[in-house]
């Protein structure tokens, strides 16, 4: 423990603090803007400074806090008269050149420099000098980026870089005119970005952001020619609660049901479904697989960053994934066929919708093989957040509404589904299916610890019967890019061999995804979404009366009356697709 003074207290930290974790300790938050706990400790926006002597003796220059180690004998003042001036003229060189459009910015009440500028109370700017030229990058389907909103914090670049492993973002041009961006200036959809949108959540500004579909989805509901049709995927429910207010990983499934109906879609259905309907897919190609000796391991193919970076960086592991579109895809393929048939209603005229937590999600709902017959699975995908913009722009107070419920006959789902938005569900919930099948009995052991919590790789074993012997069946999940990239690497040198692989581009899988609600750098000090949101979904499975996808009654119901069996002649056509590159 170090001995050392803040604000005059005598304060006892562990030596390996920094200042500023140490201030915190002691109740005094000291403001930050390029700090990203773990990721982004750079010292670059200099709002942190603080005023320190060590032993009496003073420190000449003011130290960011971020990154001085804290020592003993320290006394740490963090607000005298020359602290804030400092602090307030750093904030201002940075307003200088920001685009300063608050009220029309995306981020206007989530914007970490509003606050900030807030806190201080800047309510003038002395600074007024020439702006960067602003550069919009709207390219891609997924990603938005916008120059004259970056305040150059590098938060984007080393989450990118570190945490996601593929550093598509860096500093480019010099001096006045530095800028983040791809290398040369390309446009993000032309370089190896997989549009997780890790970068978004990164962002304390809106120089990065999604790229909108809310017009299109008003257009729709209002166009009464249209029969609107929305879908939400498992983990939007654990963060909507958040853009009103509520607690990270509150579980609003009902309120949102009810929000959607309000809204004005003609259905309200649930991508947990179509999560189960993949369950039965995948399962059955997972046990053909492993009985006809077919490429192995198998690697889940629903998270559409994943499937980028593997087509870009491993595409020797593309014969490795299942064939199944994602469950959004395969609900869009089922609904404008199925339901559409069912229900006697003309596809062409069906709008097909997703609420995802992804960013990744918009392209793919664009990529040129997501559709059958021409008609598109997915017209539009929308984030978490643009829900939430389109329930306030409705005026809709989402924290009174009641609980409403999927309609049928695609809305109903079970605990397996529910649990894919987080890292190890996909699996989880294919274990209990495939221990099922295998063991031909209805198995009541069905929580499988090992392959749940954020550990950046997790392994797991089950024994299980196959072709009449006891087979140790060997998975693996990654979350995050560079996790699967260790993991790949581990197979491909032949130190590891599993059956059966999830990966999920985001850190958390789905919880944490780039659409997910923004929980602000000072937030994260406190809470860790990617935990909180996980378990609003496994309270939901626990909640729910059926736990396994093959017991899901509408998803039976799909297979009696349409497909006839997983993987036949009908799965193949709408719900199964082929990656190269
Ligand atoms: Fe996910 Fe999905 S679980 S990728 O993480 O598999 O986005 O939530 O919707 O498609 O179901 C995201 C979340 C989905 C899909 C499902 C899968
Ligand atoms: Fe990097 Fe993901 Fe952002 Fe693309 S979307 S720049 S891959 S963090």
């Amino acid at each position: 423990k170090i001995n050392m003074t803040i604000n005059g207290i005598q304060v006892s930290v562990p030596k390996d603090y920094t200042v500023l974790l140490a201030a915190r300790e002691a109740g005094i938050d000291i403001p930050t803007l390029c700090y990203l706990k773990d990721i982004n400790e750079i010292a670059a926006c200099r709002v942190c400074v603080v005023e320190v002597d060590i032993n009496g003796v003073p420190m000449r220059n003011l130290p960011a806090s971020c990154v001085l180690q804290v020592q003993e004998g320290m006394n740490v003042r963090t607000n005298t008269q020359r602290v804030r001036n400092a602090v307030r003229m750093n904030v201002e060189l940075i307003l200088a050149n920001h685009n300063r459009e608050c009220l029309t910015c995306l981020r206007n009440g989530t914007c970490e420099l509003q606050k900030l500028c807030d806190e201080l109370g800047i309510k003038d700017i002395e600074y007024q000098g020439e702006k960067r030229e602003a550069k919009i990058d709207n390219l891609s389907h997924s990603i938005v980026r916008d120059s004259s909103k970056c305040i150059l914090c590098g938060r984007c670049i080393s989450t990118c870089r570190d945490v996601q492993g593929i550093g598509v973002l860096d500093f480019v041009n010099r001096g006045f005119n530095t800028e983040v961006a791809p290398a040369f200036n390309y446009s993000m959809k032309d370089v190896d970005c997989v549009y997780c949108g890790q970068c978004i959540q990164a962002c304390p500004v809106a120089a990065l952001r999604e790229r909108t579909y809310i017009d299109d989805v008003w257009d729709a509901i209002d166009d009464p020619d249209k029969y609107v049709v929305v879908q939400t995927a498992p983990a939007v429910r654990a963060s909507l609660g958040e853009e009103f207010g509520l607690p990270v990983g509150t579980r609003v499934t009902g309120k949102m049901v009810t929000a959607l109906k309000m809204l004005g879609f003609d259905k309200v259905f649930d991508t947990n479904f179509s999560a189960d309907l993949t369950i039965m897919e995948e399962g059955t190609e997972l046990l053909q697989r492993v009985q006809n000796g077919g490429k192995l391991p198998m690697i889940t193919s629903c998270s559409p960053g994943w499937i980028r970076y593997c087509e870009m960086k491993y595409p020797d592991f593309l014969d490795n994934l299942s064939t199944c579109k994602s469950p959004q895809q395969m609900f869009g393929a089922v609904l404008k066929s199925y339901y559409a048939e069912k229900e006697g209603i003309d596809p062409k005229k069906i709008v097909s919708v997703s609420v995802m937590p992804c960013t990744s999600k918009k392209t793919e709902a664009n990529r040129p093989e997501m559709e059958v017959d021409g008609l598109r699975d997915v017209d539009f995908s929308i984030t978490t957040r643009e829900l939430g913009d389109m329930i306030k722009q409705a005026r809709i107070s989402f924290n009174k509404l009641s609980d409403g419920h999927a309609d049928n006959i695609m809305g109903e789902y079970t605990g397996a589904g529910v649990i894919f938005g987080a890292t190890g569900g996909v699996m989880e919930a294919a274990l209990r299916t495939v221990a099922d099948i295998l063991t031909g009995k209805d198995l009541e052991q069905i929580e499988y610890q090992q392959v749940r919590g954020i550990e950046g790789v997790k392994e797991a074993s089950v024994v299980l019967p196959i072709g009449g012997k006891d087979t140790e069946v060997k998975v693996a999940i990654a979350h995050g890019t560079k996790n699967a990239a260790k993991i790949l690497d581990s197979v491909r040198a032949g130190e590891k061999n599993y059956h059966f692989i999830e990966v999920m581009a985001c850190p958390g899988g789905c919880v944490h995804g780039g659409g997910q609600s923004h929980v602000s750098a000072k937030k994260r000090l406190d809470v860790n979404p990617k935990v909180n949101r996980a378990n609003a979904l496994y309270d939901e499975d626990k909640s729910l009366p059926i736990r396994k996808s093959h017991k899901n009654p509408e998803v039976i119901k799909l297979y009696e009356d349409y497909l006839k069996e997983p993987n036949g002649h009908l799965s193949h056509k709408l719900l199964h697709t082929h990656y190269a590159k």
